[in-house]
């Protein structure tokens, strides 16, 4: 019975080794949609004038709340935007551009009776929390803090398992050289978390070795997932996550998984100089590996994830459509072919994208990109023929 399952087991894993392995043995190019192709793609800019919207959550066709780095939450409706009040404080850390501030904002699934929605961002003290709140028209209610931590995330996203339990990335960044902490149990950057809708532990939380409890932690060894989608249909939840210098991966999260940062990369230091010596035989021995990452020929820089389903752009349901914030595309991954796609050249940096309930699209855009002087907005995106 033992040998058996034991045998089993290796055809598994052999199985599995071969499906990860698949994508090093198909070499796709990087396509373009050129003008000229099949799909045009109206861009109706809906508002404008922001520096960095992060993050935006669809209430409804004509109804959207959105952050901005910067420290605002807004409610677009109907062709007006107004700030949501009583939202905290929020600090960003610049280098050359600014980091951490106000991120994610989420709706919890039962909001349209609840009326509850999540907020990511850096506190005053420069650390990670998470809040909800009861929205009341343009006014965030009983704000309540369910997560601190006490370290800085440059990129932090939630997803929702179900009405009771959401996953929260937390982004280490990591320059020039790379921050031990994602393998460091005890510290919060680099990991996925899974919690309560109150912001506490599940019981089926993963028990890690040295623990006698579950944590927060659901999996751990990432650098900046910065885009995190759960596909309800099939139960997985994905990442996108930027490397340093290239490996950017898409990743299949699963139950306490190491996923690898520092230890593996497919990317270089910003200096140019390896990562680490390991190879990706032994990566693959103690790590989980991407499903797919790009080389640091084409820096991805994935922004955020979204798998289209049922979405008015026909060819691009069941793909993954990201922002590539280093090249300013908008960009598609079929895990089908895999196939990366451009699917709007020079867009600007897109930082978020969310489906509407027409199967339109709306995307978010840095200001200055991709000119100087364009203004931080939000776009509907509509196919034409
Ligand atoms: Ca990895």
């Amino acid at each position: 019975m033992k040998v058996t399952y034991l045998a089993g087991t290796t055809i598994l894993r052999t199985i599995v080794y071969i499906l990860i392995a698949l994508p090093f043995f198909s070499c796709n190019e990087i396509k373009t949609q050129t003008t000229d192709s099949d799909l045009r793609i109206d861009q109706e800019v809906l508002a404008k004038g922001f520096e960095i919207p992060w993050a935006i959550e669809v209430i409804s066709e004509d109804d959207y709340l959105f952050t901005e780095r910067m420290g605002a939450l807004y409610r677009y409706r109907n062709g007006e935007v107004k700030e949501v009040k009583g939202i905290p404080e929020t600090k960003t850390f610049t280098t050359d551009r600014p980091y951490g501030g106000m991120m994610d904002i989420s709706l919890h699934p039962k909001f349209e009776s609840n009326r509850m929605a999540y907020l990511t961002y850096v506190n005053e003290d420069y650390h990670l929390s998470v809040g909800r709140f009861r929205l009341q028209e343009n006014t965030a209610q009983d704000f309540e803090i369910i997560f601190s931590s006490d370290q800085f995330a440059i990129g932090s996203r939630i997803a929702w398992q179900d009405d009771a339990h959401f996953f929260l990335s937390f982004g280490a960044g990591g320059s020039p050289g790379p921050d031990p902490g994602p393998q460091d149990l005890s510290d919060p950057r680099g990991k996925i978390f899974r919690l309560m809708a109150d912001g506490s532990i599940p019981k089926d939380n993963p028990v890690f070795p040295g623990m006698t409890e579950p944590s927060g932690i659901w999996t751990y060894g990432h650098r900046d997932p910065q885009g995190l989608y759960y596909d309800i249909v099939d139960s997985v939840l994905y990442a996108s996550e930027h490397g340093p210098l290239g490996g950017d991966e898409l990743n299949v999260i699963t139950q306490g998984g190491n996923y690898g940062w520092p230890l593996f990369s497919y990317g270089l230091n910003y200096d140019g100089t390896k990562v680490s010596d390991m190879t990706q035989e032994d990566a693959a021995k103690t790590t989980i590996l991407p499903l797919k990452y790009w080389k640091p020929t084409f820096r991805l820089a994935p922004s955020c994830l979204i798998k289209l389903k049922n979405s008015n752009f026909e060819h691009w349901n069941d793909s993954f459509l990201m922002g590539a914030l280093t090249y300013r595309h908008l960009v598609l991954y079929n895990p089908d072919t895999d196939e990366t796609e451009i699917v709007l050249p020079d867009v600007g940096r897109v930082r978020d994208v969310a489906q509407l309930p027409s199967g339109n699209l709306v995307i978010l855009i840095d200001k200055s990109s991709p000119r100087l002087w364009s203004k931080g907005r939000v776009v509907k995106l509509i196919p034409k023929n």
